[in-house]
């Protein structure tokens, strides 16, 4: 998928105000990412190049009967009730933080967006697995879209349902925020994205484990540290569990 700034910026930005860098990977940090990996020994370069490959896709005779919703069912609030009856017309997904272009995305824009379907399977840490069919728009699409500054280090994801008293969040780094088959899925097996796998959208990273794949998402923030969120840990389970922040599959 090759496109240009310029049509980048006319299907996300309605004011193409974007001053940020040209492309994602002549950024600054990006480039200083690379630049300390040349410090870091072979076995590590050969780490941080497999973060990269793809993860193996699978064919429809492949696809689970069902895909098992986990965690959260659905958010309880009155808002997302509300959203959910209007079919999610109202529903915006902010993207801010470290950005040239903070963006508020409906639906309809989302799926207007160029999209990846992939056939994947999901690997949830309490033991069971799951191949599904997911459509939705390149994470990397959007963020090079809201012109991403070069100081981001993490993409982080904030929930729409509740994990305790908190919502649930996590959060990724820009090796996979810009991975090709990480995407905010709006569909699964053709049809709609159901409220139990995270409608209206819900983040697929497919080089993670399961708790990394943020259902009902409303905001996604570009940030340089993870220190001043929630807990700190970078993600709900990560605050509240053992679970590791890096769940790299
Ligand atoms: N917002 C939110 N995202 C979430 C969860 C959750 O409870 N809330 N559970 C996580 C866990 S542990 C898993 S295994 C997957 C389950 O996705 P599914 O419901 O589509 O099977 O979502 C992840 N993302
Ligand atoms: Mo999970």
């Amino acid at each position: 998928m090759i496109l240009s700034r310029r049509s980048l910026i006319g299907a996300l930005a309605a004011t193409p105000l974007l001053t940020g860098c040209d492309r994602l990977t002549e950024s600054q940090g990006f480039r200083d990412g690379l630049r300390s990996a040349e410090g870091l020994t072979m076995r590590a370069q050969r780490l941080i190049t497999d973060r990269t490959a793809l993860a193996r896709e699978f064919s429809e005779t492949d696809l689970s009967p069902t895909f098992r919703p986990n965690g959260s069912r659905g958010p309880t609030s009155a808002d997302y009730a509300a959203h959910a009856a209007a079919g999610f017309a109202n529903w915006r997904l902010k993207v801010d933080g470290l950005v040239a272009q903070p963006l508020a995305l409906s639906m309809a824009h989302l799926r207007r967006l160029p999209a990846r379907t992939q056939i994947t399977r999901h690997d949830c840490v309490e033991g069971w697995s799951a191949i599904g069919k997911w459509t939705g728009t390149p994470l990397a699409l959007i963020l090079h879209g809201a012109g991403v500054s070069s100081r981001a280090r993490f993409i982080v994801f904030h929930c729409a349902d509740e994990f305790g008293t908190v919502r649930y969040y996590e959060s990724i780094d820009m090796v996979d925020a810009l991975h090709p088959q990480t995407i905010l899925a709006w569909g699964l097996n053709g049809k709609m994205l159901p409220i139990e796998n995270g409608a209206p959208l819900r983040l697929r990273v497919e080089r993670q484990l399961g708790y990394k794949h943020a259902k009902y998402v409303e905001r996604i923030e570009a940030v340089e540290s993870l220190a001043g969120i929630e807990g700190g840990k970078g993600g709900s389970w990560e605050d509240r569990s053992d679970y590791a922040w890096y769940a790299g599959i």
